[in-house]
């Protein structure tokens, strides 16, 4: 089997990829250098902004730890900064996508994900698709590393095959919680840890089980998160077979959209 026909057999089965050595040492160095930016401008901020949400650090207790407001998350970087757009639309990365979405493919949002050192952030089990519906559940998540992702530091775990369970429950009480409901103790022994080099990337289905731990390690983890959908995909809301219903909304980064939502005056 050749390695895009492995590939492709993989992410049916399984609903998610791996690739290492994706971006080379030079793009690397390129990028930390703009995140490194974008902490720093997180540093004069008292409160999260559109932009920059900040997490508030103080009540951890380690002394080597960041202590008070760090940035975890920038979103849209690709709006700000052009080699984050030129990265979202890198054929390396979108050969990648095409497996899971075809050729056309549209970036649906992106964000610069931050783990700083002893603190970052705990993700329980969650499918992303419960915080977006859409028509078809056609969209990929792809995280790409600028620091090696260890078990110390956090790193990606995911439920191997479980795009497969439709969307399982993360409300409570009939409030949405963004974590999976009930006993996860099946999940807990199914999951594949994920280390990854710098420069490597993961691509998850939507509907994948997957967590984080919060990062135990002296080293930051940095990624960026790159969301990817099929343009004839449709976010819900308002009636969802009329022309009333909500406009498909990203940029065209392969191929063409075929149902001409982009483009269209309603
Ligand atoms: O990488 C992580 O630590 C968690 C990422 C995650 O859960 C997400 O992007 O949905």
């Amino acid at each position: 089997m050749n390695a895009r026909k492995g590939r492709e057999a993989q992410w049916e089965k399984e609903g998610y990829l791996a690739v290492e050595d994706l971006l080379s040492e030079d793009d690397l160095a390129k990028l930390r250098y703009r995140f490194d930016d974008f902490a720093r401008q997180g540093q004069y901020l008292s409160e999260s902004t559109d932009r920059f949400k900040l997490t508030s650090f103080e009540s951890i207790s380690d002394p080597s730890a960041i202590q008070g407001n760090a940035v975890q998350v920038v979103a849209e970087p690709h709006e700000i900064d052009g080699q984050i757009m030129e990265l979202a639309r890198d054929s390396r990365i979108l050969d990648i996508v095409e497996i899971a979405l075809g050729p056309n493919i549209q970036l649906y949002y992106s964000m610069v994900f931050m783990k700083p050192p002893s603190v970052g952030n705990n993700a329980p089990w969650h499918q992303d698709f419960s915080f977006y519906a859409h028509t078809r559940a056609d969209l990929v998540h792809v995280q790409i590393y600028f620091d090696d992702s260890t078990v110390e530091n956090g790193c990606l775990r995911i439920v191997p095959g479980s795009r497969k369970l439709g969307l399982l429950n993360h409300f409570k009480d009939g409030v949405f919680t963004g974590e999976l409901q009930g006993d996860t103790s099946q999940y807990d022994e199914q999951e594949v840890v994920l280390p990854m080099k710098a420069g490597g990337m993961v691509m998850w289905h939507t509907m994948t089980l997957h967590r984080s731990y919060p990062n135990k390690s002296t080293k930051q983890r940095r990624a960026l998160v790159l969301a990817y959908k099929n343009p004839d995909v449709r976010l819900m809301g308002g009636a969802w077979n009329t022309s009333a219903e909500v406009r498909s909304v990203g940029l065209m980064v392969r191929g063409q959209d075929p149902t001409g939502q982009l483009l269209s005056a309603h």
